[in-house]
């Protein structure tokens, strides 16, 4: 019989390779698994619940919030306020940092970045939602975490993952050694390691992109888009499956798994596209870069990216590296830079 790996033995024995570690990061690991199980249950409980249908609050991107998204918010906030181990946070559904109390906050090492449930609006059609996570180190000195904090590139991450809630739940995360998933088996409320070492497959099956937009996508990227269908006169290629979500978390996720490239561009409406550097394209970035793929805004590296504010916009094309370099050779080739 295969070993049954749960989260708590894997994290405890990466702790144990590391002989300076405290523990304090493997609980702050723990407690994203927690708030991902209490998340994951009441995804499955929404339509019980009544929790489906908007809030009626706008959020701090001008969108109308859902419920859950509010409930995912809250939890993730509630487990870590206090745990000690976090100096402060932000959150994709909070207008500012989200400061941890005086009597928690002076310890915490860490820093926690967040989109508490990514990929909302499918709530309502029962399409796959996740969460996305980062952790950084704080670099303020003492005192209360701050804002610089939380403007780290993510070059800096020390770790970063994401949750699907779906037919079944999965965390994926890495420590930058590595990218492993582990999916809950609700019969023991437990994560167990199912996907060790996550590798991009060296063949890519699919491209996943908002084809609606495309009227508005720059030369580069429509020129990219054709190729990826084997359409480019100049470059011949092998026309790819579309699949497209709407869930970033998703879309990522399959791509990862089946190989391919998720790409969500700037375009004549959005110049800086529509996805957020530090909650959404950062960590995915470090995912995909130790799952030996790469995260790119058509010109520089995302990882490389210094953000200037919390909820910063990017373009992100992101996935198998080859797939990800090709974009940038279009965007160069045919967009005025
Ligand atoms: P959200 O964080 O408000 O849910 O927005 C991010 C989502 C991504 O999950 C998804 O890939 C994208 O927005 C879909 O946008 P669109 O509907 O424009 O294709
Ligand atoms: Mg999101």
């Amino acid at each position: 019989m295969d070993r049954l790996v749960t989260i708590e033995r894997h994290i405890l024995n990466q702790e144990h390779q590391h002989p300076e570690a405290t523990g304090v990061f493997s609980n702050l690991l723990y407690d994203i698994a927690l708030a991902a199980k209490i998340i994951a249950r009441e995804t499955r409980r929404a339509g019980l619940a009544q929790l489906l249908g908007m809030a009626g609050r706008i959020n701090v991107q001008g969108e109308e919030q859902m419920k859950l998204d509010a409930f995912a918010n809250e939890t993730l906030i509630r487990m870590n306020a206090e745990s000690g181990r976090i100096a402060v946070m932000a959150s994709e559904e909070s207008s500012g940092i989200i400061p941890i109390p005086e009597a928690h906050c002076c310890n915490g090492r860490y820093v926690l970045l967040f989109d508490p449930l990514d990929g909302s609006s499918n709530v309502e059609a029962n399409v796959s939602v996740g969460t996305i996570f980062g952790i950084y180190r704080r670099i303020s000195q003492s005192g209360p975490g701050t804002l610089a904090d939380c403007l780290q590139p993510g070059r800096a991450l020390v770790a970063a993952g994401y949750v699907v809630y779906s037919t079944s739940t999965m965390l994926v995360y890495t420590t930058g050694r590595g990218v492993d998933g582990f999916t809950l088996d609700p019969t023991l409320g437990e994560f167990l390691l199912t996907h060790p070492n996550l590798r991009y497959p060296s063949k890519a099956n699919y491209y996943s992109a908002n084809q609606g937009n495309q009227q508005y996508w720059s030369a580069g990227v429509q020129r990219y888009t054709r190729w990826l269908q084997g359409m480019d006169p100049d470059e011949p290629s092998n026309p790819m499956a579309a699949r497209y979500v709407g869930s970033l978390v998703a879309d990522f996720h399959r791509n990862l798994l089946a190989g391919g490239v998720y790409y969500y561009p700037a375009d004549i409406h959005n110049p800086s596209g529509k996805l957020r550097l530090v909650y959404e394209s950062a960590p995915l970035a470090f995912v995909a870069q130790h799952a030996g793929g790469l995260a790119s805004d058509g010109q520089r590296r995302i990882l490389d990216i210094e953000p200037d504010s919390l909820h910063q916009r990017t373009p992100l094309f992101i996935g198998n590296r080859e797939l990800v370099e090709r974009a940038e050779q279009y965007i160069q080739r045919y967009d005025q830079l």
